[in-house]
């Protein structure tokens, strides 16, 4: 049989179930990632399983988004993680090392294998023909554990790319255009696999900025081959012996296919505030920017900052605008030293700000009231930025340079500079001092834990009724940033549950915590796609500590919905979208759940206006286990 890309690595981590599209199934899990804003939380859930060693492959623990140390809690949290990986077999990249998708791209990614990590944005490891996916920190420590990572099937959709690329236009623009063809819920229940003639011209840092960004689709992961252009990468690191060719076979086939005409893209933009709110760039040239930031996971390797280095060379940056970039890593930083380019960025007046997610999570450098900011980041949510009624857009580094230089939009082909491609040194700078590997003595290590280490939360079992008021009603497209914010001020509450709580909802509506504790909890109604964007599962423990019981929604996003089982509040879907309307805030809902059963629907009655209507729960019999256990710990650590 004749299979695809996708399904020849699925196939070779199979553990469970029947690889058909929407059933259920259980993957080996090769290596995992966590970072230190879910690490924390991972590592407590690991801990709590009581296993001496990790069992993977390779485990990594990055320190990369909590960089901002206004106070001892960040730093506790780093010593913090440090401490745990020595002791359990994990590798520790240092604060300063980089953000954990370039540096895993760079010095641990190998074609054919499973990564699985407590980011969303993992999937960039895909660029290097991984299955790569983001999950709760729960599932982390799960897999860690040696344990399989459970999931539904994806549909697989393939994207065919044909043609090349014009000058100044990138991979960022190839995944905003996918974006703007099939929407921030596009990709839910799929892996994008890119195929065809096209994937050849594109490079493995463009390849890793289109597999990063297929986290806005909503997507399981996205995939690239492994070719020539993969093995020249992993040679340039160093780490050839982890190449392999993989490709699907020809002839094979696609649940879903589609066509990227390369030549034909243009510099794409996605306005506020969401990532799928993409034109081109022309469309809203003129428009004043006051900000442009360089840096993320998804735009900040060498070629990025290279061609930024290039084209800002003997110019600078527009008064009325500020400019800062975040190097992707201490690699990058490096290369850039070395070769000179960093000189031309200085000098055209860009803030070099650390090796860090840095402000693509609210870490400092938030734009001015009503600001316009140019990212060449992943996600354009509102209030992410720090400052609440600032305008976000997230373009290419190309375009953002074109905005720095200009102070407005500009497409930066209008710039009139001639093009001068990006080349690759044959081996990059590979310095691993800053990654520590586990200790050889683990008995000896003792684990650091400072007052900002609070233990975890423990999820009640299910009682025989679900009954409370419905808390909140939000519609579609609800992120994760809308239930549980992040920036400098939240963040450093990540590994104190009870404090992070208060925060719940915040851009929403701020007293969601204190009526949620009022009212001994109750639900949270939605539209579609609830739960997009991070993987952070404090989105599903904060207001587990504030009681939330179910929440009611059309749809949900994948990770957010695995979050919402780990933590033992109920996922329900309305069987009839209608029901949506029969609801308002405020009333007392009663769902009886004694008697949950896979694919069968229960039953909600509205006290308050007095009708019923059936709702549907995605859960399979493990899942409902889980439920009643009162979460995957307490039901992993049953059945250990
Ligand atoms: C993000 O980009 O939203 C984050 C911050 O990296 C999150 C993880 C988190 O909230 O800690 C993600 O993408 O999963
Ligand atoms: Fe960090 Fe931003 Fe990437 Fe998330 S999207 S991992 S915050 S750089």
């Amino acid at each position: 049989m004749k299979l695809n890309l996708a399904q020849k690595i699925l196939r070779d981590h199979l553990v469970e179930g029947q690889p058909v599209a929407g059933s259920p199934i259980a993957l080996r899990i090769d290596q995992t990632l966590t970072q230190d804003a879910t690490g924390t939380m991972a590592y407590l859930q690991f801990e709590a399983l009581g296993l001496p060693r990790v069992k993977t492959e390779l485990s990594v623990s990055y320190v990369d988004h909590n960089m901002l140390q206004s106070g001892f809690e960040n730093a506790d949290d780093h010593r913090f993680l440090q401490s745990i990986a020595a002791k359990y077999g994990i590798y520790f990249s240092r604060p300063g090392n980089g953000i954990c998708h370039q540096v895993h791209l760079e010095r641990f990614a190998a074609p054919g294998k499973t990564l699985l990590g407590s980011d969303s944005h993992t999937p960039t490891g895909g660029g290097l023909g991984m299955i790569a996916m983001g999950a709760g920190g729960l599932d982390v420590a799960l897999a860690m554990a040696g344990q399989p990572f459970h999931l539904r099937m994806p549909k697989i959709v393939g994207l065919r790319l044909t043609g090349k690329l014009q000058p100044y236009v990138t991979g960022k623009d190839v995944i905003l255009e996918v974006l703007r063809r099939l929407t921030v819920k596009g990709g839910v229940g799929k892996i994008m696999e890119y195929w065809g003639d096209g994937v050849a011209t594109l490079d493995v840092p463009d390849r890793a900025t289109i597999t990063n960004m297929g986290a806005e689709l909503g997507a399981t992961t996205s995939v690239f081959p492994s070719d020539e252009t993969s093995r020249r990468y992993l040679q340039a690191q160093g780490r050839e012996e982890v190449w392999r060719e993989l490709a699907a076979d020809p002839g094979c086939t696609y649940d879903e296919e589609l066509v990227i005409e390369l030549d034909k893209l243009e510099p794409m933009v996605a306005q506020p505030h969401m990532p799928d709110n993409v034109v081109r760039v022309r469309d809203i040239a003129g428009l004043k920017v006051d900000q442009v930031a360089f840096g993320s996971c998804t735009n900040s390797s060498y070629r990025d900052l290279m061609m930024m280095a290039h084209m800002l060379k003997g110019r600078r940056v527009a008064e009325g605008l500020s400019a800062g970039l975040s190097p992707g890593s201490r690699q990058v930083m490096m290369e850039i030293l070395h070769n000179g380019a960093m000189a031309p960025i200085v000098e055209a007046g860009v803030r070099i700000l650390e090796s860090s997610c840095g402000a693509c999570i609210g870490m400092g450098f938030s734009p001015p009231t009503e600001g316009v900011t140019v990212r060449t980041f992943n996600r354009n949510f509102l209030g992410r930025t720090g400052t609440k009624n600032a305008k976000a857009y997230l373009v290419s580094p190309e375009t953002a340079v074109a905005c720095a230089l200009t102070g407005q939009f500009t497409d930066p082909r209008d710039l009139g500079l001639s093009f001068q491609p990006v080349e690759y040194p044959d081996h990059f700078y590979v310095d691993d001092a800053m990654i520590i590997p586990p200790a050889r003595e683990p008995e000896s290590v003792e684990v650091i834990r400072g007052p900002n280490i609070k233990p975890l939360p423990v999820a009640q079992t299910m009682p025989e009724v679900l009954k409370g008021a419905v808390l909140l009603k939000v519609e579609d497209n609800i992120t994760t940033d809308h239930i549980m914010p992040a920036g400098s001020k939240v963040l450093p509450k990540r590994s104190n549950i009870p404090a992070i709580s208060e925060h719940v909802f915040e851009v929403v509506d701020p007293t969601f915590p204190s009526r949620a504790k009022a009212s001994g909890g109750g639900f949270v109604v939605g539209g579609h796609n609830y739960g997009q964007g991070s993987s952070r599962e404090h989105a599903a423990l904060a207001p587990m500590y504030l009681g939330l019981k179910a929440v009611l929604v059309k749809s949900f996003a994948r990770i957010h919905l695995a979050n919402l089982v780990n933590f033992g509040i109920l996922p329900l879907t309305f069987v009839h979208e209608a029901d949506y309307d029969k609801i308002a805030q405020g009333d007392e809902l009663e769902i009886p759940v004694a008697d949950l059963q896979p694919g069968r629907p229960v039953t909600a009655r509205n006290l308050s206006n007095g009708q019923s209507f059936p709702l549907q729960h995605p859960l399979e019999e493990r899942e409902v286990a889980i439920m009643r256990a009162g979460g995957a710990l307490a039901y992993a650590r049953a059945n250990a």
